[in-house]
């Protein structure tokens, strides 16, 4: 059993396409609270965060959009995510862009380094989200979380990112859109880059355990993003960013099916979802339903797997 705190996060300055800010009533309406409370676990909806009062801020690359309410949403959500943890609770964060991460994974670092645990991040996606606000091409902010986790320069803006995640410590999986400039940064880095060539090749398990395995020799906490990107536009075609060649309905499911047996993940973000663009709530309801897979949700659970 799990306590969860499930924070709404209607953040959509972190790119250009409204329909983000739906995102958590989308999550609402398709049943969230109650898909996770029927398999046992104690739910609390907190509500929504608002960014509060809004920084002064500028960026020397002057294709940067809404800085300031990115910077508001960051500093809100450090401190909401934060909260949840030292409560002892697990927060899922129903988004909103991905450009809220950079506030989720602050707060999950804060508390990692108040209990002494090195946190882990794996990042599901179709796109890296590592660049910088001074090398980013479209000046959306979605698509630098990755980037200021790891510590990276160039958000002289943003408050420091407390105890940033060593490479070694970052995985991503999905991966099949990069932009040169992160793609040239990504090159001298240790994160494993698991893209959709390596889980076509090797399967989405055996690099999945590789490192859900040293999560746990490290005894590490374990923050999980998971962008609706990440699977494929036919099942999930709610959201601005689809890249064609995304995980399968099935490939999905296992690596939340896995997640959940493995007992290692500690807070989890729910990003991209643009209810604006669903059709008849089919990505918001995959989404539950994947959430449900994290949380413990079986098909089957029978003593032997053969039917025949
Ligand atoms: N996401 N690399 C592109 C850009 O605009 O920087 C796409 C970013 C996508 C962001 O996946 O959350
Ligand atoms: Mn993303
Ligand atoms: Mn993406
Ligand atoms: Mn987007």
């Amino acid at each position: 059993m799990n306590r969860i705190s499930l924070i709404g996060a209607p953040v959509d300055s972190g790119q250009r396409r409204r329909g983000c800010l739906m995102g958590p009533i989308a999550y609402r309406v398709a049943g969230i609270e109650r898909e996770l409370a029927e398999l046992g676990h104690e739910v609390t909806d907190l509500g929504d965060v608002a960014p509060g009062e809004l920084p002064q801020a500028e960026c020397p690359n002057p294709a940067v959009d809404q800085l300031p309410e990115t910077l508001g949403w960051t500093r809100a959500l450090r401190a909401r995510v934060a909260d949840a943890l030292d409560g002892g609770t697990m927060p899922v964060v129903m988004g909103g862009d991905h450009s809220l991460a950079l506030g989720s994974v602050a707060g999950a670092a804060q508390h990692a380094a108040q209990a002494g645990r090195p946190l882990f991040l794996l990042w599901l996606d179709a796109h890296s989200d590592y660049h910088t606000p001074l090398t980013t091409v479209s000046g959306n902010l979605h698509g630098t979380p990755v980037a200021y986790i790891a510590g990276r320069e160039g958000f002289d803006a943003f408050p420091a990112f407390p105890a940033p995640i060593p490479a070694e410590n970052i995985c991503m999986f999905g991966i099949r859109s990069v932009d040169a400039a992160e793609h040239a940064a990504l090159r001298e880095t240790k994160i494993t880059v698991n893209d959709m060539r390596v889980l076509d090749e090797r399967g989405i398990v055996a690099p999945l355990r590789e490192f859900l395995d040293r999560v746990r020799a490290a005894n590490g906490m374990l923050h999980v993003s998971l962008d609706v990107d990440f699977l494929d536009p036919s099942i999930a075609p709610a959201v601005g960013t689809t890249v064609p060649g995304g995980a399968t309905f099935r490939e999905a499911h296992l690596v939340c099916e896995l997640l959940h047996e493995s007992g290692l993940m500690t807070s989890l973000d729910l990003v991209e979802l643009n209810p604006f663009m669903d059709e008849r709530g089919r990505t918001a309801r995959l989404m539950v339903d994947l959430a449900g897979s994290l949380f413990g949700k079986k098909v089957f659970d029978l003593p032997t797997r053969s039917f025949l």
